[in-house]
């Protein structure tokens, strides 16, 4: 009884993995697809914070399960002390290789410090870092899976004035003097995504002096906070103010588009909303003509992160980053491209 006891306890400690879920993914013997053996990767993925996010997790996993990699994964629940604490154990396993996605951008000289010692190459996916003065992103990190975030918000930036040029919100037309106010819904805080949306938007915007940031604040990427922040908008006095939305993703844009709805104004034509992802829920509400236009941002990764890790072990030469090709959807293209979209 007592011997059965303790089987049962270690396969439950087995299962669950590290902080907030995950555990071991096996699927059974053989070895990695374009290997002579199976490799083993310990992966940190931040949380499970967007659609967006779910979205590249299953990836991940399900990209782990066609190349036959023993995937170690771990989700961090936002918390960078959770990521260090995944990757420290990663490191004491041994494992072939670790990929992770940062949850924001810096903090993260000491641990790449240790992967390097422990001689780990280390995939960088999704988002990027920024490390100390002097220190490249290329002596730390292996390769990096992901997306320009600062172009993403240049075409934010450019799909509004085009629309606001030509079709205008139900109480103005952009005719480069009329000043179009502007709310921003920023990601988590000095997390690559929100960190390189920023500055695209900001660079892109400022050659259009008639557009006046009116509202800023984060909603760390989650419906719920989007909806937060909006709501207070609303209620402010500058709330009949507000010509356009950017969201810096979808998750966020829905949120505002409740508190938007709740406070008797019309998302999509009292205030014009763009935001970024491409996300199912993003089609819905383009297909509802509440959410104007998404800049696609590809969260089905997994493929290239096994691809990558393949061609790293054994030792072929890779192109360190390799940019998402990824397109923007609004009104005129949304119903067509819905049905063949696969997040
Ligand atoms: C972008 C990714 C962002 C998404 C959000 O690459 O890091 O994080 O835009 C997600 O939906 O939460």
């Amino acid at each position: 009884m007592k011997k059965l006891l303790v089987a049962l306890l270690v396969l439950a400690a087995a299962s669950y993995g590290f902080a907030g879920g995950g555990g071991q993914q096996s699927s059974g013997g053989g070895v990695t697809k374009g290997m002579d053996r199976k490799i083993v990767m310990g992966y940190s993925q931040i949380g499970a914070e967007s659609e967006w996010r779910t979205a590249c997790t299953n990836s991940v996993k399900a990209a782990a399960e066609e190349y036959n990699v023993e995937l170690i994964f771990s989700d961090a629940q936002q918390r960078q002390e959770n990521q260090m604490q995944a990757i420290r154990s990663f490191i004491r396993q041994k494992v072939d290789i670790i990929g992770f996605t940062p949850v924001v951008e810096t903090g993260w000289d000491a641990i790449l410090q240790e992967i390097k010692d422990a001689g780990i190459p280390v995939i960088c996916v999704d988002r990027q870092v920024t490390l100390a003065a002097g220190k490249r992103q290329e002596d730390y990190i292996t390769a990096f899976i992901g997306s320009n975030m600062i172009t993403e918000a240049q075409k934010a930036v450019q799909w509004v004035v085009n629309y606001m040029k030509t079709t205008g919100n139900s109480k103005k037309k952009d005719d480069g003097k009329t000043v179009i106010n502007i709310a921003i819904l920023e990601g988590t805080t000095g997390s690559g995504a929100q960190v390189g949306r920023t500055e695209g938007w900001n660079q892109e915007i400022a050659k259009y002096p008639n557009y006046k940031t009116i509202f800023r604040q984060t909603g760390n990427f989650t419906r719920a906070e989007g909806q937060q922040v909006m709501e207070a908008w609303m209620k402010s006095p500058q709330a009949n103010d507000i010509d356009v939305l950017f969201a810096q993703n979808d998750d966020m844009a829905i949120g505002a588009i409740d508190a938007i709805n709740a406070a008797g104004k019309k998302p999509g034509t009292d205030i014009i909303i763009v935001s970024i992802d491409a996300v199912k829920g993003a089609f819905d509400a383009m297909l509802r003509k509440e959410l104007n236009a998404t800049i696609e941002c590809n969260p089905l990764l997994g493929p290239q992160v096994m691809d990558t890790a393949v061609k790293i072990l054994n030792k072929q030469p890779i192109t360190w980053w390799v940019e998402s090709v990824e397109g923007q959807f609004d009104w005129t293209n949304a119903e067509a491209a819905y049905p063949s979209r696969q997040y």
